[in-house]
C-alpha cells in the first residue's frame, strides 16, 4: 500500500498547488462574504470553489475513498471519521485573512487510513510555502527538511493561539483568562497568525514554540498535525492526554515540556466533538 499511498499524496499537492493558484487569483478581484453559523464565522464563494476542486479532482481518481471537507459538512454531510481511506479537507483555512488579504491564507488536506493520518499536506498560497509530510518519512517545506526549534524551556518560547468572538460569556472569560495565564508563566509572548494549519507549520518548522487551540475542527488539525509530527514536535489534548483527531482542540510544542507547562496554564472549555452524531 506505500506506494499506493505515495501517489495520493502527489495528486494531494498536485490539486493543492492549483487551489491555492485559484485563491491568489480570487484576491485580485472582490470578495463576497457570507456568514456561518455567527458574524466571526464567514465563508466566501472561494472556499466552496476551492474545495469542489479539490474532492472532485481526487474523486476522479480515487472514487471509493471518504471525504470530510468543511464546506461538504457546512452543507449537512457527515464527519464521522472511519476506517475508509479518508480525505480531510480545508479548502481555505484562514477565511477572515483571505477576507481581510492579510497574508496566512491555507489549503489544508490530511489523509488518513484506519482513522491513522498517513500524509499532511498545507499551502501557505500567499506565502507561497508548501508543506508535506508522509508518516516515518520527514517533513518539508518547498523540499527542504523542516524541524521544530527543540527548545525545552516554556519561558523562553513564542507561543501560538487564536482568540475569536465567543457568544458564551463563560467561553469568552476562559479564552481570555488562559492567554492571561500563558503570557503569566512567562512566555516571550502570544502570537495569532489565524490559521491554524500555518500555525501547526510554524511550529514544526522552528518559527513557534507552541500552539493550543480549544474549538477548532479536524479539518483545521489532519494536515498540519502530519507536518508538525514528522517535524518532531509533540502533539496532544489540551488535557494532556493523546491527540484526537476528532476532539476539537489541541496543544502543539516543540518539546513535551513545553506541551505540558501548557496544558498545565490553559483551563479547558466545552467544545463538543466533530464526530457527535447530530
Ligand atoms: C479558522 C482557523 C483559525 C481559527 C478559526 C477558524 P477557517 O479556520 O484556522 O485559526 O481561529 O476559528 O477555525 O474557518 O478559516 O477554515
Amino acid at each position: 500500500m506505500a506506494d499506493e499511498w505515495q501517489r495520493c499524496m502527489d495528486h494531494g499537492v498536485e490539486v493543492t498547488q492549483q487551489a491555492g493558484k485559484l485563491i491568489r487569483e480570487a484576491l485580485e478581484r472582490d470578495v463576497a462574504v457570507m456568514q456561518k453559523s455567527s458574524p466571526v464565522d464567514l465563508v466566501t464563494e472561494t472556499d466552496q470553489r476551492v474545495e469542489q476542486l479539490i474532492i472532485t479532482s481526487i474523486r476522479e481518481k480515487y472514487p471509493t475513498h471518504s471525504f470530510i471537507g468543511e464546506e461538504s459538512v457546512a452543507a449537512g454531510a457527515s464527519s464521522v471519521l472511519t476506517d475508509a481511506p479518508t480525505w480531510i479537507i480545508d479548502p481555505v483555512d484562514g477565511t477572515t485573512n483571505f477576507v481581510h488579504r492579510f497574508p496566512f491564507v491555507s489549503v489544508s488536506v490530511g489523509f488518513t487510513v484506519n482513522k491513522e493520518i498517513e500524509f499532511g499536506i498545507v499551502y501557505s498560497c500567499i506565502e507561497d510555502k508548501m508543506y508535506t509530510a508522509r508518516r516515518g518519512k520527514g517533513a518539508f517545506c518547498n523540499g527542504v527538511p523542516i524541524k521544530v526549534s527543540g527548545q525545552q524551556d516554556t519561558t523562553q518560547s513564542l507561543v501560538l493561539t487564536e482568540t475569536g468572538f465567543k457568544k458564551d460569556p463563560e467561553h469568552f472569560k476562559t479564552m481570555m483568562g488562559n492567554m492571561e495565564a500563558v503570557l503569566s508563566i512567562p512566555v516571550h509572548g502570544i502570537r495569532s497568525p489565524g490559521s491554524a494549519a500555518v500555525n501547526m507549520c510554524m511550529v514544526a518548522s522552528g518559527a513557534a514554540d507552541a500552539y493550543y487551540h480549544m474549538g477548532i475542527h479536524c479539518w483545521d488539525m489532519a494536515g498540519g498535525a502530519a507536518i508538525l509530527t514528522e517535524a518532531g514536535g509533540v502533539i496532544m489534548d489540551t488535557s494532556g492526554g493523546p491527540f484526537d483527531l476528532m476532539s476539537r482542540r489541541l496543544i502543539v510544542a516543540s518539546s513535551r515540556n513545553i506541551a505540558d507547562r501548557v496544558a498545565m496554564a490553559i483551563t479547558e472549555f466545552p467544545c463538543g466533538r466533530d464526530d457527535a452524531e447530530s
